[in-house]
């Protein structure tokens, strides 16, 4: 990684950081989105500093490409240390189900508030929070299903926010607050990297093949089978993987098998699920 972005990181990331907290104090439920392949790399720890005490929620997306058990793994893991997990497919309606069912506690809360003050019942207010390409948007889209964006026009809320009325129960912060990816830690950067969410420029497209490759080997060797009839890496150089990759998918540069080409193939096709339901951070570790 270039040195130049470790300095650059700790401003970008307050920025990204102070913007949200101004979101924060606008909504009564935070919901972190991260990817339930690699829980931990997909977020940004700095950012529960800035939750503070407000009420959360975790949804791990993409759950339908993850290990299972994995993930089950996660969810306890996090629930274990105070926030309240779920895990979906952000593109299927059954996650509003489970949000509906985690929020209830909040509600209830809301509405005793309410009742004690005299209040006229407000819906519940809430934000979605997360790093580059976990699934905000797909997860915005989802809960505000069919209903056209209706812009809830507040007073003291901020002009340029706005807010979709998803139902009588819930407005949603429209726009998603993007946290910068957390790169510092170099086993990390190779996970964000193999899940494509990292700028491509900043590692060769072989290394990251190769680190997929070691992952592999270790967690799920018969990985290659199905799609490249690769049995087992057992015994097998990276290249020598990549290049039968090449030869098997017609992958030629200047008519040779092409590394960098496989290589892209490789990443592509793991970080799209295709080669199996695989996650790669393992609760355990
Ligand atoms: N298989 C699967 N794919 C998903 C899921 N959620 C999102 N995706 C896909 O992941 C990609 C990124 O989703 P987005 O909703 O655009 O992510 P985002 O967090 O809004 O990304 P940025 O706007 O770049 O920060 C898209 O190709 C989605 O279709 C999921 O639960 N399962
Ligand atoms: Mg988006």
């Amino acid at each position: 990684m270039k040195q130049q972005n470790v300095h650059y990181f700790p401003g970008h990331m307050r920025k990204a950081l102070n913007a949200i907290a101004g979101f924060v104090k606008l909504v009564d439920l935070v919901v972190i989105v991260a990817d339930a392949r690699a829980p931990l790399a997909t977020q940004n720890p700095y950012l529960y500093d800035v939750i503070g005490e407000k009420k959360r929620l975790l949804v791990l997306s993409k759950s339908d490409i993850a290990d299972p058990e994995e993930t089950k793994k996660w969810i306890a893991y996090f629930a274990k240390e105070g926030t309240p997990t779920i895990a979906g497919d952000l593109k299927k309606g059954k996650i509003l189900t489970l949000i509906d069912k985690t929020a209830e506690p909040l509600f209830t809360a809301k509405r005793e508030k309410e009742a004690r003050l005299g209040m006229k019942q407000q819906p519940l207010r809430m934000m979605v929070i997360g790093v580059p390409n976990v699934g905000k948007s797909t997860f915005i889209n989802s809960f505000r299903g069919d209903k056209k964006a209706k812009v809830a026009n507040k007073a003291g809320y901020t002009r340029s926010e706005q807010w979709i009325r998803v139902s009588e129960k819930y407005l949603l912060l429209d726009t998603p607050g993007i946290l910068p990816m957390n790169y510092e830690d170099k086993r990390k950067a190779m996970t964000l990297a193999i899940l494509g969410t990292m700028k491509e420029e900043v590692l060769p497209q072989e290394e990251i093949a190769y680190g997929l490759l070691e992952f592999l080997r270790k967690y799920y060797d018969p990985a290659l089978n199905s799609r490249f009839g690769i049995a087992s890496l057992e015994g097998k150089e990276n290249d020598d993987v990549l290049l039968e990759i090449a030869k098997k998918r017609g992958l030629l540069e200047s008519g040779v098998p092409s590394l960098s080409k496989a290589s892209y193939l490789l990443v592509k096709e793991f970080k799209d699920g295709l080669l199996g339901p695989y996650s790669l951070e393992k609760a355990d570790a």
